[in-house]
């Protein structure tokens, strides 16, 4: 059913807005990435809907108990549904993405439904949707008329067995994040919008994100990475061209020894006069995948014959060295070399043999006699300028502005800032994806479609033979006419990455049918986002195209927000043990089964042995079937299973153990309630004010409390303890029933059937998700209960809880009753005992 309600409760109350991450990157869709065969790798699959049923029983929990607390909760779905594994399905089975998705996407949606997640099935989108994608591609065109969408020849990650471009960030050590393939280096044409117009303002807004994890908004920073410094140039030596390097250490100018380019930069095609040794260098270093790898590699590099000339000294000449730690598309692709005061540098003078010379030292003694000999390390501190001509006897802050005034004088540079952040490449070669509506015609170049003629859609006959993009080899699709002159022209063949859908879906869940992109007056009534529950693994990519699409759909007068997200939550990893057996072959966990404390192979009985606890990955193995755990557990003993084991942001164990402890938990609530229903109550008097009262107050309190703060783990616990006392109770046949629909309401957030239907046979009427959340009575908290510590000699043996009423002959004989006190004291009586109101109890013996 729906979830969105009008306030119930609370007239005043603000709304809240659930939105959840499911939707993210294909997750459901087989993520598979085993491509070498393409087949679709079902381990892969399972890992994924583990994880994803972890992330939404929390947002279904949430949005429920918001939702019974009066707030207008806005909890959808939806798929993000191109991608890749559509594509591998189709290649491998001749059928087309499109039918694939859509089967997936129904199987899908029925789990979800009959886990019993309350989604507004209404709000539902689909990315592949031309009623979806079609908003992309006018809102791409309105980018490319500001200059923010635009093409440029670039380097890129080729991966050659998905036959795709990759971003830096999906080539983990060299290889495809999904193929797992070695990545080659190619140039092509690329559509790249530029969300680096942006980075100052993705930057400063990071630290107004009050409610976002700590650790993402560091990665956000890192990711964009803002340096100031200095670009100047160098003159080369016999040729009228110069080197423009950029530094944000130009006060060591003085200790240069060398200049070093990266080995794309463009100076060494003008004129560097190539040798082998130069060549093979260069393709050393063209093999070299990411940033990761170069970090790692040793510092090299050759001479490549030419000089450049100090700027402050005409008489000094410097080596210009080509060099793997240099990267073409940081700064300015070059830099000068000072061993003496950078680690890299010295790493590479050492190689190289070029001189070290120190033009900073330790401004006082102490560290000096700690600084240790300079051929030996970098000195990277702080100091005085030595060696260094009109910066000697500064300090390097007031040497650095000195510096910089030279160079602005000199007319040779000027301050920089650079960002590591670098342009968002979009162009995929791939055919499930939403197609870039541009037009190459040879007369007139690139042209955008005319809005009449958009959406541009995806061909519905195509062949998948996994050989190259089957929008390119499509016998008719990309041949068009120019919208300008009307002659023969071609389609770009490209489509979106796939984060372009993911960057705008919430915008879209306010009004799925609106006309435009959004309706504006519902995105200003339920934007920004106020809980945003993820994984951590979206912390830069999709996190900041999110902020970034945000920023331009707000100047494009899409919506009137900056910001997308308010609140943000972003979940730990699912882990379970590893198994092994004797052959040190990894086996599944459904494969295994305990007897008298040993792990045997359920198939060839021999024996298995645990491992750690890791991940979920499927080269362990250590993988859950979802889809059996559905079928062979109730809904709800899983959704309380994926609650009741850690705080959301924590890693998450998957156990067995643990999903038969919420079973039997839920038969024993249904056995209560049986209890309940069949006794006859009225003859003995209600509870009121009694400890079973005060119990259940303190637990809607602390409860409301903690789910609030997505303490949801701990909310549960509670709701355990209530239980077991109310189940004392029960065997001394006191009156529970009230207490027992409190915690039955109280459950509901986290088991909603079995809690439902425990609801009705109590003879209520109004259905369980309808009623509202349960208040408590201050006046009866007031007598709250307390723990206190016991001390026995100044060493804590127990703690133990008491009550208000408690007073302190009753304490001191509750304390000795206890077992953990009563083994210290050996039936004797203690000497003295000092008690600290509702702090300490001191036994002293
Ligand atoms: C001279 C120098 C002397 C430097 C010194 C550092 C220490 P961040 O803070 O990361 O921006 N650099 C500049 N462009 C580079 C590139 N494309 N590839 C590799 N390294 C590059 O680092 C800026 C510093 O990194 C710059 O300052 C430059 O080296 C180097 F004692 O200039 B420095
Ligand atoms: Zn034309």
């Amino acid at each position: 059913g729906k979830i969105i309600k009008d306030n119930v409760i609370s007239p005043d109350a603000l709304q809240i807005r659930v939105f959840e991450q499911l939707f993210k990157n294909g997750n459901w869709l087989d993520n598979n990435n085993n491509s070498s065969n393409l087949a679709i790798d079902i381990e892969d699959k399972i890992l994924r809907k583990a994880r994803e049923l972890y992330i939404s029983a929390e947002g279904d929990c949430v949005a429920r108990f918001m939702k019974a607390r009066g707030y207008n909760v806005l909890h959808p779905m939806g798929w993000d549904a191109f991608g890749l594994p559509a594509e591998n399905a189709a290649i491998n089975d001749g059928s087309h993405p499109k039918e694939w998705t859509y089967a997936n996407i129904a199987t899908m949606r029925e789990q979800l439904k009959s886990i019993g997640f309350s989604y507004d099935w209404s709000r539902e989108i689909t990315s592949c949707d031309p009623d979806y994608y079609k908003h992309e591609q006018k809102f791409f065109l309105e980018l490319y008329e500001r200059g923010l969408a635009y093409q440029k020849e670039s380097l890129v990650n080729w991966d050659p067995v998905d036959k795709t471009v990759l971003a830096n960030e999906q080539v983990i050590d060299g290889r495809g994040w999904r193929s797992g393939a070695l990545i080659e280096k190619r140039y092509l044409k690329q559509w790249f919008l530029k969300i680096t117009a942006y980075a100052e303002e993705l930057l400063n807004e990071i630290p107004k994100l009050t409610n976002w994890p700590d650790s993402v908004k560091t990665m956000q920073e890192k990711w964009i990475g803002k340096s100031e410094g200095v670009n100047f140039n160098f003159k080369i030596k016999d040729h009228h061209h110069n080197i423009e390097v950029f530094s944000t250490r130009p006060e060591t100018i003085f200790g240069v020894s060398f200049v070093a380019l990266a080995y794309d930069h463009p100076i060494i095609n003008q004129l560097v006069d190539k040798n082998d040794k130069i060549l093979s260098f260069i393709q050393q270093c063209a093999n070299m995948h990411t940033n990761a790898t170069v970090e790692k590699a040793d510092k090299e590099g050759v001479f490549t014959g030419l000089f450049v000339i100090h700027p402050f000294n005409q008489d000094i000449l410097l080596p210009v060295i080509i060099s793997n730690f240099v990267l073409r598309d940081y700064g300015t692709g070059a830099i000068f070399g000072c061993p003496a005061h950078d680690v890299r540098d010295h790493e590479l003078a050492k190689n190289l043999q070029l001189p070290i010379k120190t033009v900073i030292i330790p401004a006082n003694i102490t560290a000096e006699s700690n600084h240790s000999d300079p051929l030996a390390a970098a000195y990277t501190g702080e100091g005085i300028m030595v060696n260094s001509d009109f910066l000697n006897g500064l300090n390097i802050l007031q040497a650095r502005q000195k510096v910089i005034e030279e160079f602005v004088n000199l007319k040779i540079g000027r301050q920089a800032t650079h960002y590591r952040l670098k342009d968002w490449g979009i162009s995929r070669q791939r055919f499930w994806g939403c197609p870039i509506p541009i037009i190459y015609c040879s007369s007139c170049g690139s042209m955008p479609v005319r809005e009449a003629d958009l959406p541009i859609l995806l061909p519905e006959n195509s062949k998948f033979d996994g050989q190259g993009n089957p929008l390119e080899m499509h016998p008719s699709w990309k041949y068009t006419n120019c919208p300008k002159c009307q002659k023969d022209a071609i389609r770009e063949t490209d489509t979106f990455d796939t984060f372009f859908e993911s960057s705008w879906y919430f915008t879209r869940y306010c009004d799925n049918s609106a006309q435009d992109m959004t309706n504006k007056d519902a995105c200003d009534y339920w934007l920004p986002v106020d809980q945003y529950i993820g994984g951590v693994e979206h912390a830069v990519m999709h996190l900041l195209y999110a902020r970034f699409f945000t920023k331009v759909m707000n100047e494009q007068s899409y919506i009137n927000i900056r910001e997308p997200f308010t609140s943000l939550l972003t979940q730990g990893m699912v882990l379970h043990a590893t198994y092994k057996d004797s052959d040190n072959n990894w086996v599944y966990p459904f494969e295994v089964e305990k007897r008298a404390d040993k792990w045997f192979h359920i198939v060839t009985g021999k024996e298995v042995f645990q491992g750690r606890i890791e991940k979920m990955s499927k080269s362990k193995k250590n993988v859950v079937d979802l889809e059996t755990i559905l079928t062979q557990n109730s809904a709800d003993a899983t959704r309380l299973f994926v609650l009741s084991d850690t705080p959301p942001e924590k890693e998450f164990e998957w156990s067995s153990a643990g999903l038969d402890g919420c079973l039997r938990f839920i038969s024993r609530l249904a056995n209560m309630a049986e209890t309940i229903i069949n006794k006859d109550f009225l003859a003995i008097s209600p509870l009121k004010h009694s400890n079973i009262e005060k119990l259940t107050h303190h637990t809607i309190k602390y409860v409301t409390k903690e789910i609030e703060e997505f303490k949801l783990n701990k909310a549960i616990a509670r709701l355990r303890e209530l239980f077991n006392a109310l189940a004392e109770e029960l065997l001394k046949e006191t009156n529970i029933k009230e207490n027992f629909s409190i915690l039955i309401r109280l459950l509901n957030p986290f088991i909603p059937h079995i809690t439902e239907e425990i609801w009705q046979k109590l003879g209520n009427a109004e259905r369980l998700y309808q009623i509202a959340w349960p208040s408590f009575d201050e006046a009866l908290l007031a007598e709250e209960f307390y723990v206190m510590a016991i001390q026995i000699n100044g060493k804590l043996r127990a703690t133990y809880q008491f009550n208000n009423s408690n007073n302190e002959e009753e304490i001191k004989n509750i304390i000795l009753q206890q077992e953990s006190v009563a083994k210290y004291l050996t039936g004797k009586k203690p000497k003295k005992i000092i008690i600290v109101p509702k702090k300490i109890v001191n036994i002293v013996i």
